[in-house]
Parts: C-alpha cells; sequence; structure tokens
C-alpha cells in the first residue's frame, strides 16, 4: 500500500513505521492518523512481521493533532469526523508497538506515545498535554492514560498548564522504560523489538493482552484473566516444545502454532 505520510519497512521480522511530515513537526492530520492505523492493522496482520516500532525523527515524535485542520471546524463537523475515535483502533493490534520517541511527543502525539505498549526515549524527548494553551483539552486519551501513569497531581499540573516533561521525568514516573541518547536509540529499540520477535509469537500476544487487561479491570479479574490465558497457552505447540527444550537442554523453535 502507498501511504504519503508515513514511512514504513521489516527488518527482522519487525515493522517499522515512521511518521514523515517533519515539516510540521509531524502533526497529526486525518490523513496520517488513518495511515498510522492501517499500517499497524497491516503489520498485525502480517505473519513476516512479529513486532511493530513505532518512530518519529530527532526532533519530533509528533507535536499533536494538526491544529491548521480543526481550527474552524464546528463542533458537529468534529462530532461527525470523530477522527480521534480511531486511535481506538490501535487497542485492537494484537502484536507488541514498541515506540521510539525523539524530540516532541505532545497533545494527540503523547497520546499515540501511551497506546505503545513499551516507550523508549531519546534525552532530548518531551512529553506533554499542551491542548489548553490553544483553548481545549486532550481529546485521545491524555487526561486519563497519563492520569493513570504519572498519578493524579502531576496529570493535573501538565493538563492545566500545557508543560512539557523531560525525558528524565517520563523515565522517573514510569512512561518510559528507558531514555537513550538519540544516536543510539533506533538502535536500541530495534534490539529490544528483535528479542521480542524472537519470542514464541502466541505466548507474547497472550502476555500483552494481560498486561493491558491490567488497565481496565479489577485485580480479581484480572488474575483470573491471566491465568485462563496461562492455561490456553498449553493448546500450542510452542509450549510442548518450550517446555521439552528446556528439559533437552537445547533452543526453542517457535513456530506461532
Ligand atoms: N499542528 C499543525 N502544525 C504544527 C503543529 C500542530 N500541532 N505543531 C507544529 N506545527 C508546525 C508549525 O506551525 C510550523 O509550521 P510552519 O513552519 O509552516 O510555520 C512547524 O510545525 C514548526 O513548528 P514551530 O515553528 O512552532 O517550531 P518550534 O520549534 O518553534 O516549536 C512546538 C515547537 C513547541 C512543538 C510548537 O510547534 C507547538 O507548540 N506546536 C503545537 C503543539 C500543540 O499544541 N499540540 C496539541 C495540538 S491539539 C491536540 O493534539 C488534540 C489531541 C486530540 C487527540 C488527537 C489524537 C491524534
Amino acid at each position: 500500500m502507498e501511504y504519503q505520510h508515513i514511512v514504513v519497512s521489516v527488518e527482522d521480522r519487525v515493522g517499522i513505521l515512521r511518521m514523515n511530515r517533519p515539516d510540521v513537526l509531524n502533526a497529526l492530520n486525518r490523513a496520517s492518523m488513518e495511515e498510522i492505523v492501517s499500517a499497524l492493522e497491516a503489520f498485525d496482520a502480517d505473519d513476516a512481521v512479529l513486532c511493530i516500532v513505532v518512530t518519529g525523527n530527532e526532533k519530533a515524535w509528533a507535536a499533536g493533532a494538526d491544529i491548521t485542520e480543526m481550527a474552524d471546524a464546528s463542533a458537529m463537523e468534529m462530532l461527525h469526523r470523530d477522527q480521534f475515535a480511531r486511535w481506538e483502533r490501535m487497542k485492537r493490534i494484537h502484536k507488541p508497538i514498541v515506540g521510539a520517541v525523539s524530540g516532541y511527543a505532545l497533545g494527540g502525539g503523547c497520546e499515540l506515545a501511551m497506546l505503545c505498549d513499551i516507550l523508549i526515549a531519546s534525552e532530548t524527548a518531551k512529553f506533554g498535554q499542551p491542548e489548553i494553551r490553544i483553548g481545549v483539552i486532550p481529546g485521545g486519551g491524555g487526561t486519563q492514560r497519563l492520569t493513570r501513569i504519572v498519578g493524579k497531581s502531576r496529570a493535573m499540573e501538565l493538563v492545566l498548564t500545557g508543560e512539557t516533561m523531560s525525558a528524565e521525568e517520563a523515565h522517573r514516573r514510569g512512561l518510559v522504560s528507558r531514555v537513550v541518547p538519540v544516536e543510539v536509540l533506533m538502535d536500541e529499540v530495534m534490539a529490544l523489538a528483535r528479542r521480542i520477535a524472537s519470542q514464541p509469537p502466541l505466548a507474547v500476544r497472550l502476555a500483552k493482552e494481560s498486561v493491558l487487561k491490567a488497565y481496565e479491570t479489577s485485580l480479581s479479574e484480572g488474575l483470573e484473566f491471566e491465568r485462563k490465558n496461562f492455561y490456553l497457552l498449553f493448546a500450542s505447540e510452542d509450549q510442548k516444545e518450550g517446555m521439552h527444550a528446556f528439559m533437552e537442554r537445547r533452543d526453542p523453535r517457535w513456530q506461532g502454532k
């Protein structure tokens, strides 16, 4: 498929999606949002891809929804476009998504980052929900996901002032799992993605679903969900292979079955 605003490639069973509107700091217009979600869905359906990496450029992951596209819209137009509901489709991607964030991750860009399963940031990354400064509020999950990650007080500060959070703070608060120099960001992210891609795919899928369930449900329901997924994996050939390979002191050969 031809894309206008993103560049996609596959390397070592990792699908790589690079946002590519550098002139506007990767601002997310409707067309680019559709391309991002469609490309993720295409990777999800592609048996040659086992892990997905999303990235931007050195200066910007994404500086938010495209303001020029929304500025003069009416409430009813926004309702009919319902463009931010597209992001909901990302929740249905089964394969793990690793975000490599450098530069601005603001507004809808920060919300897109929070939809990734793992985030690694460069030292230059800046996260924030600056919508208040242009007369609105986060609309793609910022008030909900950021609050769950950094807590009520800091989320309130960020959302009510529009100030940004450094990569170091994002790491301290658990938004990103690692901060690395910008020159090695993609190497580190690709090494991680390759490690994930070398694991048994069905277990990866159910592990991702189980971790995400922790955001959506009570502890007892989450534990039950996890346990059933654990038992379910005993229907896979990879479980037999993995456990027998361990007992036979050899490397397992995963089939994704
Ligand atoms: N929309 C459209 N254009 C943008 C955006 C944006 N969000 N951000 C930057 N640009 C453009 C600028 O207009 C400029 O274009 P031009 O060269 O033609 O003038 C170009 O990118 C470079 O930007 P700056 O000159 O401003 O670069 P600076 O380095 O001086 O500043 C900033 C960088 C601080 C990031 C600044 O550009 C900025 O404040 N941008 C807006 C950030 C923002 O408010 N984001 C929130 C937008 S609203 C939103 O995201 C609602 C989310 C709802 C859910 C969405 C789900 C996708």
